[in-house]
């Protein structure tokens, strides 16, 4: 029984300056890197989206950043550009302790979102980390991170729904918070069965 410390996204375009800026992105850097050495396993996740991505409100013609539109698999909201493989903005925040196990990119393909660190957008197309973790055997996982309503709430509900006992420690944490999207980010999480500390 191993525990894991899954670290969500503590990338520059989600830290204050950055294009999808969450208030207070840097303040969970150094928790975060003192967090690391009382777990099994470190892993980190990064948004990593091809230019022209269809999250990008830039990718359609007529609507602006925080939209919402219909997609194949469902609503998505549409974003900044944001998180652009290889670029400084997708780069980790330069204080992240970057000697973690293991780092899954996610968001990669073009037509789809993936705020989930285990599927994408639709729900079922996995990332791979579900094999990754079962295979090291780890059964626990706290998870820290951007944004709290976004990805980090995708990853525990579906760690949650795939039987991982899942602790999200909310002062690692900030969210974008639109909408409401906090508080039912906060619900959906409880009603999955995570525990929020
Ligand atoms: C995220 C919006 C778009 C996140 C990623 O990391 O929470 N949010 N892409
Ligand atoms: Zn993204």
């Amino acid at each position: 029984m191993s525990h894991a410390l899954l670290v969500i996204d503590v990338q520059n375009d989600f830290c204050p300056g950055g294009a999808l800026a969450v208030a207070g992105g840097d303040e969970i850097v150094a928790p975060i890197n003192a967090m690391m050495d009382d777990f099994d396993a470190v892993i980190l996740t990064q948004d990593w989206h091809p230019t022209g991505h269809s999250s990008f409100a830039s990718s359609h013609p007529g609507k602006a950043p925080f939209d919402m539109i219909q997609m194949p698999y469902g609503p998505q909201v549409l974003w900044p550009d944001h998180c652009v493989q290889g670029t400084e903005g997708a780069a980790f925040h330069p204080d992240l302790r970057s000697d973690g196990d293991l780092i899954i990119r996610k968001g990669f393909r073009s037509a789809i979102d993936s705020y989930s660190a285990f599927f994408e957008n639709d729900h079922s197309t996995p990332t791979g980390l579900r094999g990754y973790l079962q295979t090291r055997g780890i059964t626990q996982l706290t998870l820290v991170g951007l944004a709290t309503d976004f990805c980090v709430h995708y990853s525990a509900v579906d760690a949650a729904r795939l039987g991982f006992d899942v602790i999200v420690q909310t002062n690692a944490c900030r969210a974008i918070d639109m909408d409401g999207s906090l508080a039912a980010a906060q619900q959906a999480m409880r009603d999955a069965g995570v525990t929020l500390v």
